[in-house]
């Protein structure tokens, strides 16, 4: 289209105007001057082909070094409030500041590179307006009232952040590169550029924010859903005025958040109750590549950041090379997320002044992009041209500075430790197990009588479902000791009771409020008007947080959050459930680097309890295996603790046992699908009213037996059932509870019963590349002092189970008969 047709089209001029201004609010984000290297060429846009007054005004505002993508956002109010800052006279920014944390950023770069060459610190050189953006968006945050900030980031400009945003002296950096002790960390700790900061930042006005740098895995995005429940963790504890108080933000590379699926399942929460933040700010550290990889082959899209426009919440794209336009999108930023409570994403276009890492040569792969950069002048020098000011005399008197740090780090005795702990973790610790640290977990029968009260009964009124009616009927029974407790009352007497000590429950995973399996019904529903009732949340004491929630059909973003939520809430019983236990191998990440490693590597506590649901049903490959090895093969030190209660009351006392010891350590508990209504799991309410978890379940019934069977879950059961058909009475059937932290003591206290026994058998569903088998047979042969230990398993198989249910039933069958077969070879299939 000709340039000027598309005015000629409009004929009323106030309509004309806007139709004009429309086009440039939707598309002028395409013609923005974004790119200081100019690779991001203006997209040729007809709807743009305009001119005149109108035309030049709207080009200004939107074709400039901001461009603004907010016209696809439905609410009327939100978009006018967005052009209404665009189109309107940006306010003259503190220049000489701006200039001064340019020059520091730069220059940090700069000493580090001179004096430790060749150590990677994965350079922030050509994106350094990230610091005064971060400045800015603090700055206006402050105002509004923020006093922490959660900030989440990966390794581009981590030690630079660190420093200039989140607090740290340059020397407690510097003290990273220095050589250590490698006594002190051997074999755990992690590399500088993955390590947690807390500080603060303080803005002109004196204003104080807390900062916390949240500790991260090379693996990129993966921190996203942990600072976000650590952020909603803050804000619970604060209450109402949290969201105001506690900003997050966000830093992400532009390949990475293009293509990392954790992202994209963090993002898909941000409005949702059960996990919103009230608003992030997103900012992509975008420097138009990724390692070698460019934008071409990153992303399907121009902009890496599309991913976020399945979301009506605004981004703005701008110029690294204009820190005044960078300047003015930070509080445009913070203004609009406390607005709105919206995320906002800020596309920060730079370049990369280095190789990926500093020891990388990018002149292999991207030749006439760092023949550019090698001849682009830093932006500090750049700035100080543009603002007229001399800015040799200010970086050196920030080299000086810099030089005093390194000296004084080199002098430290120790590294210092950057980050500090909140004081609601002082009750609690991690380390290795001590029998000390147990605690009664049994209560009262009046107590759980009193509790089984509330939890069955509803308000007058409540239209109830005759299902659910007749469930909690017999619940009713169950909490009066006429009927034995099944896995479902003593999972809701075990939140119950904790609650009315004041202890908060926080559970969320795919339909946990009535649970996949139909045994929860934590929220009762009124089949006349769909209004929801919690009984739970009657029961906290001194207002304990009671929260459930079904979350998104996301494995790692929701156990990443509520990880993170435990990192902040010591005192609560945190949970995470899988629909079915393989699922969460879509958590993978979050499990091997936050939940296995976090202690060891950052020495950061967390109690998190994963449910998985496990158990050979016949219901095919997929639903069966929680993959029991994959966690056995993490366990290590004492790290997490790995259980398969086999009864109600040992479900229990599981869970209250986990909150109540000061002992913080993820808990990993295969849970059951059958078990949950088969009667002989079920427990007399007076084994919740005494006792303890137990470990290792003896067998009561047999002493001095020839065979010995050790098990774990539900298997254990089903011999139990054979061993009473066949009337056995010299084999003991041993269910092992507790897999890690291994029981050795009780282990050994129950082969001493069997001390003449023939044949030491673990037995499993799984094949034999799976279940518990490969960590087991070491250890009990340690425990039977030399004894062979045989095992009955399936065959290796590359998937965990069949597909048919028929042929399960042929192969359960012969794996319960071989575990009674008197040869003592090894009863393999
Ligand atoms: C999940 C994951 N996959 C691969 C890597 C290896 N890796 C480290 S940095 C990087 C490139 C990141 O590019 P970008 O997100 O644009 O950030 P930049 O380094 O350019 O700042 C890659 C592939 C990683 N750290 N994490």
């Amino acid at each position: 289209m000709a340039r000027g047709q598309a005015t000629a089209d409009i004929d009323a001029t106030g309509t004309k105007r806007e139709l004009i201004f429309d086009a440039f609010r939707r598309w002028g984000y395409l013609q923005a001057d974004l790119d200081p290297l100019g690779d991001l060429q203006p997209v040729a846009m007809p709807e743009l082909d305009l001119e005149g007054k109108d035309a030049a005004a709207a080009r200004g505002f939107y074709c400039g070094t901001i461009g603004a993508e907010f016209m696809h956002i439905p609410e009327a109010e939100r978009r006018r409030w967005i052009a209404q800052r665009m189109e309107s006279e940006a306010a003259t920014p503190d220049r000489e500041r701006i200039l001064e944390r340019i020059v520091r950023a730069e220059i940090f770069e700069q000493v580090l590179q001179t004096r430790y060459l060749g150590t990677k610190r994965y350079s922030l050189e050509g994106d350094a307006a990230l610091i005064p953006l971060l400045d800015s968006v603090l700055e206006a945050a402050s105002n509004l009232g923020a006093d922490q900030g959660v900030v989440a980031m990966s390794h581009r400009g981590r030690l630079n952040v660190m420093v200039h945003t989140v607090g740290r002296a340059a020397a407690d950096v510097f003290a990273r590169f220095e050589d250590v002790d490698p006594r002190s960390v051997l074999g755990s700790g992690d590399v500088k550029y993955h390590l947690g900061a807390t500080g603060v930042f303080v803005t002109p006005e004196g204003n104080h924010v807390g900062m916390h740098l949240v500790s991260n895995p090379s693996h990129l995005e993966a921190v996203d859903p942990v600072a976000m429940g650590r952020a909603r963790a803050k804000q619970t504890r604060i209450g109402a005025d949290g969201r105001r108080r506690v900003l997050t933000i966000m830093l992400h590379g532009d390949a990475a958040f293009a293509g990392q699926g954790i992202w994209a399942e963090t993002l898909n929460y941000a409005g949702i109750e059960g996990f919103s933040v009230g608003g992030s700010i997103h900012v992509i550290v975008n420097n138009l590549i990724g390692f070698t990889t460019v934008p071409a082959e990153s992303h399907s899209s121009r902009f890496s950041s599309d991913l976020a426009k399945r979301l009506p919440i605004p981004i703005f794209h701008v110029n690294a090379e204009d820190p005044d336009a960078v300047v003015r999108v930070g509080r445009m930023a913070a203004d609009y997320r406390y607005e709105f409570a919206s995320p906002v994403i800020i596309d920060l276009i730079g370049y990369r002044k280095h190789g990926h890492s500093e020891v990388d040569d990018p002149t292999i792969t991207q030749p006439l992009r760092y023949r550019k950069i090698q001849a682009h002048p830093p932006l500090w020098q750049i700035y100080s041209q543009k603002i007229g000011v001399d800015a040799a005399p200010m970086a050196e008197k920030v080299r000086e500075e810099l030089g005093a740090a390194q000296k004084a780090a080199e002098e430290l005795e120790k590294v210092p430790v950057m980050r500090q702990l909140p004081p609601y973790w002082n009750a609690y610790h991690g380390g290795r197990y001590k029998a000390s640290l147990e605690v009664d977990t049994a209560v009262s029968a009046d107590e759980l009588a009193a509790v089984s009260g509330t939890l069955t009964s509803y308000p007058n009124g409540f239209h109830i479902h005759p299902k659910v009616k007749k469930l909690l009927e017999q619940r009713a029974e169950m909490g009066d000791g006429k009927r034995p407790v099944d896995f479902g009352m003593a999972e809701a007497l075990a939140f119950g009771t904790l609650l009315r000590q004041g202890t908060p429950v926080r559970l969320s995973g795919q339909d946990s409020r009535r649970g996949t399996f139909n045994q929860r019904h934590a929220a009762l529903i009124d089949i006349e008007n769909e209004e929801v009732y919690l009984p739970l949340a009657q029961l906290p004491a001194g207002n304990a947080l009671f929260e459930i929630y079904n979350s998104t059909l996301s494995e790692a973003a929701i156990l990443g959050f509520e990880y993170g939520f435990s990192r902040d809430f010591p005192e609560a019983l945190v949970l995470w459930e899988a629909q079915f236990g393989d699922f969460a191998n879509g958590a993978q990440i979050v499990i091997d680097q936050f939940i296995a490693a976090g202690e060891d590597k950052w020495n950061l506590l967390s109690g998190v309890v994963l449910l998985l649901p496990h158990g050979y049903e016949g219901q095919g490959p997929e639903h069966s295996s929680a993959r029991i090895e994959r966690y056995l093969q993490l366990a290590a030190r004492d790290n997490i603790q790995i259980c398969q209660p086999s009864n109600a009351a040992q479900y229990f006392h599981l869970l209250r046992r986990q909150a109540l010891r000061s002992w913080r350590k993820p808990l990993v508990i295969f849970t059951p699908k059958s078990m949950l209504r088969n009667p002989v799991a079920a427990s007399p309410l007076s084994d919740l009213s005494s006792g303890r978890f137990q470990t290792v379940i003896p067998d009561a019934e047999t002493q001095n037996a020839a065979r010995v069977l050790i098990c774990t879950g539900k298997i254990g059961h089903e011999l139990i059932a054979e061993r009473t058909k066949r009337k056995d009475t010299s084999t003991a059937i041993v269910f092992l509870e507790q897999l890690y932290p291994f029981p050795e003591a009780e282990l050994t206290a129950e082969f001493a019963r069997h001390a003449a026994a023939r044949d030491i058998v673990w037995v499993q569903e799984e094949p034999a590349n799976m279940g518990a088998l490969a960590f087991m047979l070491p250890r009990l042969e340690r425990v039977a002092r030399g004894k062979p230990v045989l095992s009955v398993k399936r065959s290796a198989s590359a998937s965990p189970a069949t597909g048919s249910g028929g042929a399960h039933e042929v192969e359960q069958r012969t794996l319960i008969s071989l575990a009674f077969a008197t040869t003592s070879t090894n009863a393999q299939q």
